[in-house]
């Protein structure tokens, strides 16, 4: 059994990147798209597209109704949610289900017991992976949390149980913060999750981020993809991942991959899932929690196992058993990925929306670049401002570094505010170039950052004239057709329309 058409519950560069995994498998695509989405480019690249709601997510992309029938509508077999959104939603699992069609990814109930970090902890006591010590149930009482923080000894952290991402976390240092910092938790988790549940941790400091990726099917196959070394962070969101970790060698590599396994096989994982480990400075390392979908930073895999995520995530979704074994599995060279978001990083990184009025991605040897963008384009204001993701592959590590500063000087995106300068900067640094890189690493020699270069906003100014002047030809040679085409400047995705849908677009 293969599947022969998949809806892409997505947008942005995922929605791209399933698209094209989904080309090359031979099974035709159908994109979703909110009414600001129309000339996207998963839009433009699906071989067919539904329009699913007004712009607010909450009306679009997260209306599992809307989407249900649209797979319904265009005869989709299958959906793949990509990440966000409802990538982690047991109730669309099981609602895709119940609507004859086939989640791409793991079964609601592993959603379910994943999602719930108090329970997933006591899943991977019980299964023998390590955990970081800290509460092991709810307490049915704030009293027991004092309780709790002395036999943990102080600082101690407060985490949500619905939560990640480091909503509701809280790190407390001596017991008269306890109570404000679990009910500021609380408050926080309660806004962010709709559960209000908070529970405590033995705090680790500066801790390194280190997450295993592991693929399970659905007859008991299970292999890991070795690790991500992800502790480049600022305020909870990663900027920076890489694979394989500065940080571990042979051994621990290989201790931290089977528990991986353990960990995914005491949850009855299936599909791709990611495994998140703290690493503490003595090489001790914690289960943290299980990330239940495709994940951002996937490429970075990909390039060092050779294998194509997304690919083996249909063919487990079909039924197939994992056609490779651990044994077959290896790591080759050094890969690096840097986010590329629509954020003004001179100002604390405000989302910078608008039209890209230039666009050259840098391209070559070892360089991959994962955009869902295109010149002419409008950055939308409602969704997270993910523009395109660069990865670099190199034989070693300090070559991937320097390809990938390269990469990033070959990067122009005009018209938006990125966080590519920014980039340029972490990727020199040496402490990144050395490859000590600790979840401290931003907070630390990137609080504050102003563009260096000299000139750089005359060089801006006058490049971005020219690029106005260059996209906004076309729609004068086409005879000034009118107030909509002056708006959208006419590229070969709006002119030709996609690859296989035969029309223009809209
Ligand atoms: C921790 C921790 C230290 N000790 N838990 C941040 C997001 C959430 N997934 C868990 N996080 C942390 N949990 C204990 N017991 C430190 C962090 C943390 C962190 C983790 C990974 C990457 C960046 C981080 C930045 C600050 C804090």
């Amino acid at each position: 059994m293969m599947f022969r058409k998949i809806l892409v519950a997505n947008r942005g560069e995922i929605a791209v990147r399933v698209v094209r995994a989904c080309r090359e498998m031979g099974i035709r695509t159908v994109a979703v798209y909110s009414e600001c989405d129309r000339r996207s480019l998963h839009v433009l690249l699906a071989d067919e597209a539904v329009a699913i709601g007004p712009p607010p997510a909450v009306q679009s992309y997260l209306d599992m109704d809307r989407i249900i029938e649209a797979a319904r509508a265009t005869g989709a077999e299958a959906v793949h949610p990509g990440y966000g959104f409802l990538a982690e939603n047991a109730a669309f699992a099981r609602a895709c289900a119940a609507a004859g069609l086939v989640f791409i990814g793991p079964g609601a109930d592993a959603l379910e017991l994943v999602g719930d970090k108090v329970r997933a902890r006591r899943t991977m006591e019980k299964a023998g992976v390590p955990i970081i010590p800290g509460m092991s149930a709810l307490p049915s009482d704030t009293k027991e949390f004092a309780a709790a923080a002395a036999a943990l000894g102080y600082p101690v952290i407060v985490k949500a149980s619905a939560g990640g991402g480091g909503k509701g976390m809280r790190i407390v240092n001596r017991e008269k913060d306890l109570v404000a910092a679990v009910e500021a938790g609380m408050r926080e988790a309660g806004s962010a999750f709709g559960d209000s549940s908070v529970y405590l941790e033995k705090y680790i400091a500066e801790p390194r981020h280190v997450e295993f990726q592991v693929l399970a099917d659905t007859h008991g196959g299970v292999v890991h993809l070795f690790e991500r070394e992800c502790s480049i962070q600022r305020r909870h969101q990663k900027i920076v991942e890489e694979s394989p970790s500065p940080a571990l060698n042979p051994v621990l590599r290989s201790r931290m991959g089977e528990t991986a396994k353990r960990a995914m096989l005491a949850a009855g994982y299936t599909n791709a899932g990611t495994v998140e480990f703290l690493l503490d400075a003595e090489g001790r390392f914690y289960f943290m929690e299980v990330n239940a979908r495709l994940q951002v930073e996937h490429p970075v895999t990909e390039l060092v196992t050779g294998v194509d995520l997304v690919r083996q995530q249909v063919l487990v979704a079909a039924g197939r058993k994992l056609a490779f074994g651990q044994d077959e599995v290896h790591q080759r060279g050094q890969a690096i990925e840097c986010r590329i978001y629509a954020e003004d990083p001179a100002r604390n990184f405000l989302p910078s929306a608008g039209r890209v009025l230039f666009l050259k991605e840098p391209c070559g040897p070892g360089v991959r670049n994962d955009s869902g963008i295109y010149g002419g384009w409008e950055v939308p204001v409602h969704y997270d401002p993910i523009l395109s993701k660069l990865i670099v592959w190199a034989e070693d590590r300090e070559t991937a570094c320097r390809r990938m500063a390269a990469a990033l000087d070959d990067y122009v995106v005009l018209g938006v505010r990125t966080t590519v300068p920014f980039l340029r900067d972490v990727v020199r640094h040496p402490d990144f170039t050395a490859g000590r890189t600790t979840t401290a690493f931003i907070g630390r020699h990137f609080a504050e950052w102003k563009e260096s270069g000299a000139g750089e906003e005359e060089l801006r100014l006058a490049l971005a004239a020219a690029a106005f002047a260059e996209t906004d030809r076309p729609a004068r040679a086409a005879g000034g057709a009118g107030a909509a085409s002056a708006k959208q400047a006419d590229t070969p995705w709006t002119t030709l329309g996609g690859w296989r849908n035969g029309g223009p677009v809209g």
